[in-house]
């Protein structure tokens, strides 16, 4: 797919720009509303999510993992949303990787408007250590966090996906997170409890 469009069909969501690097942020006019941010390994879903949450093929998504290369900021209803690029992809060196990750940690550092970020972690594989050091950062920052475990639908069976919830929750109790939702953005209503989740943020002041 080429560029982003600039509305979706709807008109529920507007693509607003793209930064390759943190600095380049201001050059983007985005409104004074709170931001919500997508986080997580390459390949997790961050993309396909927005997109199911805003209803509109705004985000670009791909099978190959490193589609996310810039952050990309989406106006819809009342919050901005940020596409963020993947960590953890292994074809790209480790140098590149580094440098994405401190543009990353610099924009969320930085921005006074942040009101959340979605740290996307596989219900298949659960925590693995780089969304650990995530958490890490976004903990010692005070930024308000929410997990959620994405492909969800990969399940075959109820059950299995209970039993699934069953032990990422406990991995979360582990772990003292206390706020995880399960999505998936495939199944019609499976991004509800995100949707759910936005909505209890407060304002901005
Ligand atoms: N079954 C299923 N597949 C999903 C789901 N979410 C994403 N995918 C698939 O996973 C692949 C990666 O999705 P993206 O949304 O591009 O992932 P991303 O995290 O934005 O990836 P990068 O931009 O490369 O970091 C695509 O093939 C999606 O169709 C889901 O909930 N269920
Ligand atoms: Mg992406």
């Amino acid at each position: 797919m080429k560029s982003p469009p600039k509305k979706s069909p709807t008109g529920a969501a507007e693509f607003l720009g793209g930064a390759g690097r943190a600095q380049d942020v201001a050059s983007i006019r985005l409104p004074n509303i709170r931001r919500v941010a997508f986080a997580g390994r390459s390949n997790v879903g961050k993309s396909s999510l927005l997109n199911a949450l805003a209803g509109a093929k705004v985000a670009r998504v791909s099978r190959e993992p490193g589609k996310t290369r810039e952050l990309n900021f989406f106006r819809w209803k009342k919050w901005i949303l940020v596409d963020l690029p993947g960590y953890g992809f292994a074809k790209v060196s480790h140098g590149a990787r580094s440098q994405w990750g401190r543009e990353i940690t610099a924009w969320l550092k930085s921005d006074g408007n942040l009101g959340l970020v979605v740290s996307l972690v596989d219900g298949r594989h659960g925590f693995q250590p780089l969304d650990l050091e995530l958490l890490a950062f976004l903990r010692g920052e005070g930024i308000p966090c929410l997990v959620a475990f994405t492909k969800m639908d990969k399940w075959k069976s109820a059950n299995q996906r209970r039993e699934a919830e069953r032990k990422l929750s406990s991995e979360c109790a582990a772990r003292a997170v206390t706020d995880f939702v399960f999505v998936s953005s495939t199944a019609k209503g499976g991004v509800a409890p995100l949707a759910s989740a936005l909505h209890k943020l407060k304002r901005p002041e």
